[in-house]
């Protein structure tokens, strides 16, 4: 495995609010390279099974119709110690409680609608970067 990687995605409320270029140049801007880069839209199945770990909680229903209620863009970066990296760079769940300059204080609109998404470990990275690509997709 390696540990420079990390997943993203781009939700699809920043997605309408026309703030994927915006939230591409602050990644850019804060040295990751973009291995891998795919616009789709999540499938009920697909959401479902992304967020199981969810399942149960009150946020997931919502959370599900939200994620699939239009496009994302996924992306696999890289950069030294991705996770953390751009875990820090997201900032809190809750973009009220997210530092000034991180993209969820920028672009998130809610705790539920908060922009972007990054993996929490390297485990996760490789279970959610398979949802989207293969290995011969990366660059
Ligand atoms: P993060 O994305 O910061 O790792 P998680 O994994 O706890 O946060 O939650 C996954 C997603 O579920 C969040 N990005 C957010 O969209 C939604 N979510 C989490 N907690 C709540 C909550 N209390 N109310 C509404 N939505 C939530």
């Amino acid at each position: 495995m390696e540990s420079n990687i990390t997943f993203a995605m781009v939700k699809p409320g920043a997605m309408s609010r026309n703030l994927l270029g915006n939230i591409i140049s602050v990644i850019l801007d804060n040295g990751f390279t973009i291995k891998g880069l795919k616009l789709t839209k999540m499938s009920l199945e697909l959401a479902t099974q992304f967020y199981a770990v969810h399942r149960g909680l009150p946020f997931f229903e919502p959370l599900i119709e939200f994620m699939t209620s239009g496009p994302v863009v996924a992306m696999v970066l890289e950069k030294e110690n991705a996770v953390a990296e751009f875990r820090h760079l997201i900032g809190s769940t809750d973009p009220d409680k997210a530092e000034p300059g991180t993209i969820r204080r920028m672009y998130a609109k809610s705790t539920r609608e908060n922009a972007v998404h990054g993996s929490d470990s390297i485990e996760n990275v490789y279970r959610e970067m398979a949802f989207f690509f293969t290995p011969q997709d990366l660059v």
